[in-house]
């Protein structure tokens, strides 16, 4: 439908349970719904052997030191770049649940560097826009499957919640803020109106690099 244009790359980040799965599956289902090319995309993508060790990480299974376990997040995203690259130049909106932001977040949450954190997502492919699932960590423990994985914590959420908080503010108008307790078809209005706005605008302009 839009011969020689791109696709626009789209994040949704946010806490541990904060909606973003529910987010993009209902919006790659709108959009593909209106004949517009979207597919769904995660990170950590577990099934890569990068993938595979990241899993058993998360799921307790294996311990790493936080500076291993960092980078492995991404050269994860790292291994699928030119992946979304031919997506995206194929016209195909990527619609993403984790990016660069929680690899930054979950690590500097733990104490390590914020700037050591941001320096291997430099020259991954800017997102056209971020939605941002805020909402207190308190207000989340009660949605299904919370603290099974290892980052489950309310405490620790907190810490991350603060990370995602600077970030929004530092990386300016391409993130998009939204109130995470509000009602999932509230939420879903919000973000379908933003990425129709979107579209059209990314088409021609040219991929840029974090
Ligand atoms: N991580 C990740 C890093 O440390 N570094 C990295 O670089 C990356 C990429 C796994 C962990 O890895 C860390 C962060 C994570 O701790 P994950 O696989 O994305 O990351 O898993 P989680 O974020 O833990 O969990 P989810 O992704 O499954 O949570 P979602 O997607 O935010 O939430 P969702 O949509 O599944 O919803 C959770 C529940 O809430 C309900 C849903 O129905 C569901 O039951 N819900 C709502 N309820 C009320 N109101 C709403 N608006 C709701 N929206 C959803
Ligand atoms: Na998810």
């Amino acid at each position: 439908m839009n011969a020689g244009k791109r696709g626009a790359l789209i994040i949704f980040e946010g806490c541990d349970r904060s909606g973003k799965s529910t987010q993009s599956q209902l919006l790659v289902a709108l959009l593909n719904s209106k004949g517009i090319p979207a597919l769904p995309m995660n990170f950590p993508e577990r099934s890569s052997i990068i993938g595979q060790v990241i899993n058993s990480y998360l799921t307790n299974s294996k311990d790493l030191p936080d500076e291993v376990i960092h980078l492995m997040f991404s050269t994860n995203r790292w291994e699928h770049m030119n992946y979304i690259k031919q997506n995206l130049h194929e016209g195909r909106t990527v619609v993403v649940d984790r990016y660069s932001f929680s690899g930054v977040a979950y690590s500097a949450a733990k104490g390590l560097d914020f700037d050591w954190c941001y320096a291997p997502e430099r020259g991954l492919i800017k997102p056209d826009a971020v939605f941002y699932l805020r909402a207190p960590p308190a207000d989340l423990t009660n949605r299904t499957q919370y603290g099974e994985e290892r980052y489950e914590k309310v405490e620790f959420q907190g810490r991350v919640a603060k990370v995602f908080d600077r970030i929004c503010s530092e990386q300016g108008s391409y993130w998009h803020q939204f109130d995470a307790t509000k009602p999932v078809e509230d939420l879903h209005a919000q973000i379908a109106s933003i990425t129709e706005e979107l579209l059209p605008k990314v088409g021609t302009q040219p991929l840029e690099m974090l």
